[in-house]
């Protein structure tokens, strides 16, 4: 059946969780297909049975066979074993079973319309503090976040719509909007789930397989909602570690003159990603991170230069 749905263009499943609710999906379609054919004939029988020349009176009486009533119930119980025995344990496992935080990757997502802004709570572990009054779009703050914060400094915020995640590790993603509802579907993760104003909600799921897809936004936002989509990157564990700390240094130095180069091999990762190239991709983020090394020693170095130069005067 699986196969059947992946040709009608089921995506391709990438996280340990999927397996179990393509299980659901598949037994549903097998109910949903008898019941489609089951369904026609019955329809198809009734118009030839009853058809006027055959009847030409109506008979009050109707039919008196029980089989309709079998049938129901047949499919009743179908329906109690799918809901009961397949979604309900996949569903409380997927509710209930969220990992352990220091086992896993935490990282927020705040949906706005009509992108995903993502935010990494950088070495420390701790997101830093963020407040609605602080978004400001001009000034690229678009989740508010408050830079003076201790636990805000080393906190990542890649570019909009970009989750970067390492392959083979648990991955819990603490949901929220800054405006409307949306909804945050990765659908080669078997992920979607609504985005609420005013309450974080946790979703988690482990990547498998190392590559680039796509992030949709499932639920009707607004005038835009069709542009909504955002990016997957599943890196190697090694490069994951080395893309985020690229970053890390990329914000630091805090200066495009300096850190052209870094950014632009960061960009050759995605692309190397997107070709399903996760060795190359490793390869590359180790090179943006050295040359993101040179650019935060390039720039002290001319910072401390401009402090000489200001003792003099
Ligand atoms: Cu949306």
């Amino acid at each position: 059946m699986l196969e059947l749905l992946h040709k009608f263009g089921l995506p391709a499943a990438y996280s340990a969780q999927a397996p179990a609710i393509d299980s659901v999906i598949s037994w549903i379609h097998i109910l949903m297909m008898i019941l489609y054919v089951g369904w026609g004939a019955f329809f198809i029988y009734t118009l030839i049975r009853f058809r006027r020349k055959r009847n030409p009176n109506a008979n009050p009486k109707g039919i008196t066979s029980h089989f309709s009533t079998y049938s129901e119930a047949g499919v009743a119980i179908f329906e109690i074993i799918i809901l009961v025995a397949l979604s309900f344990p996949v569903w409380a496992s997927r509710v209930e079973e969220i990992p352990e935080r220091e086992n896993a990757e935490v990282i927020r997502v705040v949906a706005q319309q009509f992108k995903w802004n993502i935010l990494y709570p950088g070495e420390d572990g701790i997101f830093g503090r963020t407040s609605p009054d602080l978004i400001d779009d001009e000034a690229l703050n678009f989740i508010g976040i408050d830079r003076k914060d201790e636990a805000a400094k080393d906190d990542i915020i890649p570019t909009q719509g970009h989750l970067h995640l390492p392959v083979d590790k648990n991955i819990i993603v603490e949901l929220t909007t800054r405006d409307v509802i949306h909804s945050f579907s990765i659908p080669v993760m078997r992920i979607k789930q609504d985005a609420i104003p005013g309450i974080r909600i946790p979703t988690w799921f482990t990547p498998t397989q190392t590559g680039s897809w796509e992030i949709a936004c499932a639920q009707l936002c607004g005038n835009s909602h069709y542009q909504m989509k955002g990016f997957v990157h599943v890196h190697t564990q090694r490069g994951y570690e080395a893309y985020m700390n690229t970053l890390t240094i990329v914000q630091e130095v805090d200066d495009y003159d300096y850190t052209l180069d870094a950014e632009y091999t960061l960009s050759q990762v995605i692309d190397a990603l997107k070709k399903g190239n996760a060795r190359d991709a490793e390869e590359l983020a180790f090179q943006a991170l050295s040359q993101a090394e040179v650019a935060k020693a390039e720039k002290e170095k001319a910072d401390d230069e401009d402090d000489d130069w200001g003792e003099e005067w």
